[in-house]
Parts: structure tokens; sequence; C-alpha cells
């Protein structure tokens, strides 16, 4: 079983791309719940989303999140009555976040609602929350501290973060799904996907069951650079990296994670950065990692899956 880690964008092309190189058996993606919030009474859960639309194939590739095909029927009606529009949602996203707040308080659990919302669009891997329970990312910023999607989307990232803290993450309950990967033997590999290092892959590690399986771990871990050439390929995670001081590149990213990852995945254009991590004593794989499109997604996924069987330390 390979399990990826994986929120946003680049964590639903890299699941998607998984998803197609591996059996439904062999993969199980991880999301960071981090973001997930209460809105219009509605629960959303925005990475979950991203990660089952784009392995479902009906994602909005070119905005990065929601549907294809939307309609914002909803979204001019709810402004001209004056409810809050600076969250967009639209009619047909509408209906999985309506169906999930409903099965929700039935009592489903976060995983079961979200395994049966998969089932329904076509998804055969297994796509588990990381959390039952709700935890939840906020921003330290220069103007005081934020909820997630208050510092994300209503913001625009605009204010300068100091840090991120991730309220609920001690007392988390972890899915019974994902109780069965950290059993000893059970995973034999982890991928953390393109994703951001902060506000997608950070909560997931700030969950105590998963931080201690992955500090304690027999298997190796590969990593997929997001950052492209300096920049984000999607995202803020560059200018974040910048506002806590860390260098935005590829090699920046290595020393984020230190010991966490045994093999870098890196973009042709930070073939330099591929040389300093290997100095610090990772394996590298230098290739294209920018996701374009399900086909570069599947090649890139066959390449971090072999390098991944490659550091595989049991065999
Ligand atoms: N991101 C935006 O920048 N603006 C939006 O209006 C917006 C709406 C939205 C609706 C549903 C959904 O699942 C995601 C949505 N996102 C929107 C993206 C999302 O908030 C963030 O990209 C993620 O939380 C970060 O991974």
């Amino acid at each position: 079983m390979i399990v990826a880690l994986a929120g946003g964008v680049g964590g639903g092309r890299m699941a998607a791309g998984l998803s197609r190189v591996l059996p439904p058996r062999g993969l199980a993606v991880i999301v960071n719940t981090g973001d997930d919030f209460e809105h219009l009474g509605l629960h959303l859960s925005p990475d979950l989303d991203s990660v089952l639309y784009t392995m479902a194939g009906v994602a909005d590739a070119r905005r990065g999140w929601g549907r294809a095909g939307e309609s914002w029927n909803f979204m001019s009606a709810i402004g001209e009555l004056g409810g809050a529009a600076w969250f967009r949602l639209g009619d047909r996203d509408l209906a999985l976040h309506v169906l999930r707040t409903h099965l929700l308080g039935r009592g489903l659990p976060l995983s079961e609602v979200t395994r049966r919302i998969g089932a329904r669009l076509g998804v055969r891997h297994a796509v588990l929350p990381m959390a039952e329970t709700p935890v939840r990312t906020r921003v330290r910023t220069a103007r005081g501290v934020l909820d997630f999607q208050d510092y994300f989307v209503r913001r625009q990232c605009r204010p300068r973060a100091r840090g991120f803290h991730f309220a609920g993450s001690r007392a988390a309950r972890v899915p019974r799904g994902v109780r069965r990967l950290l059993v000893p033997g059970r995973t034999r590999a982890v991928v953390i996907c393109p994703s951001n290092p902060y506000v997608s892959i950070a909560p997931i590690l700030s969950v105590p069951a998963l931080r201690d399986w992955m500090a304690r771990r027999a298997f190796p871990v590969v990593a997929v650079s997001p950052i492209v050439g300096g920049a984000a390929v999607k995202g803020p995670a560059a200018k974040i990296m910048r506002e806590l001081g860390e260098e935005p590149s590829a090699a920046g990213l290595a020393r984020h994670y230190g010991p966490l990852v045994d093999g870098w995945v890196v973009d042709r254009r930070d073939a330099a950065h591929a040389r300093a991590i290997a100095r610090e004593g990772h394996a590298v794989v230098v290739t294209d990692t920018v996701m374009d499109g399900a086909r570069k997604a599947e090649v890139l996924a066959r390449t971090v899956v072999a390098f991944a069987r490659s550091l595989t330390r049991s065999g």
C-alpha cells in the first residue's frame, strides 16, 4: 500500500496520477481537513473536495477549485439577498456541501460521508480525511490570528504570516481507515504530494498518531516539491516561506522537512537545487513535475512510485 498525503490542487493532481498507476487496494490518500469550515450553515471540506473532484475527473483545472462546467445561480441569488458572497459556491458544488452536512447531521463520520460521495463520483481508491473530529488551521499574522479561509480566500493571503496553529489536532480522532494504515508493515511508502507544506501537509502531520507513525517508520517517504524555479506552481507557498524566513526553493523545502523525507522529486528547472539536496544526504530524482494535464500527472506518478519502491527499506 502506498499512502499519499495531500491537500489542494497539487495534492489532487498527484493523487489522481497515482490512482491511474496503482490499483484501488494499492493506494490510500490521507487528506488535510485543517481548512474545513462552517459556511452558511454548511460543512465545507475544500481539500477533500479538490482531491475527490480531481480523481473523479470533474475538477475545474483552470480555477483550481470546485467543479468544471459550473453554474452560479445560487451565488447570484445569495448575493441579491445580502448573504456572504466572498466564498464562491457553484451550484453543483453546493449539492455536495448540502449532502455532506445532511449526512454529518445524521451522525455519519466524515470518513464515511467522504467514502459515499467518492463512490458516487466514481472514485475507487480510498480517500480519507486526516481526522474525524474538527481540526482548524489558524494563521498568526501581522493582523492577528485569522481563521484559515478568512486568511486564504477573503484576504487573499495578504496579511504577513507569522505561524500556523492547528486547533483540535492534539485530541483529533483518526478514522478507522487511517488507523489501519498505521499498523506496522501495512504501508510500503508515503508520498508527500506537491501540496503547500504549511497549510496542507503540516496540519496532517500535526495529528499525533500520524506524526508518530512517520517518525517511527520503516518505510521510505518521497516528497514532490511544490516549489519550481523559486515559485509555487500554484498558491502562496513561496510567499509564506519567505515570510517565515525560509528560502523559497526546492532546497529550502528539503531543509524545511529535514529527515522526515528520504527521497525528493524536483523539477528539471531545479537541477542545481537537486545537487544541494543530494549533498544533504537525500536521494533525488529530477524530472518534469508540473502536472498540467492528466497524462503528465500519470507520468510523474509512475516516476514517483518507481522511486519510492527503489527506496523501500523492508524490501
Ligand atoms: N478559493 C478561492 O480563492 N475563492 C473561492 O471563492 C473559493 C471557493 C471554494 C469553494 C469550494 C471549495 O471546495 C473550494 C473553494 N476555494 C476557493 C478553494 C479553497 O478554499 C482553497 O484553495 C483551499 O482551502 C486551500 O487548499
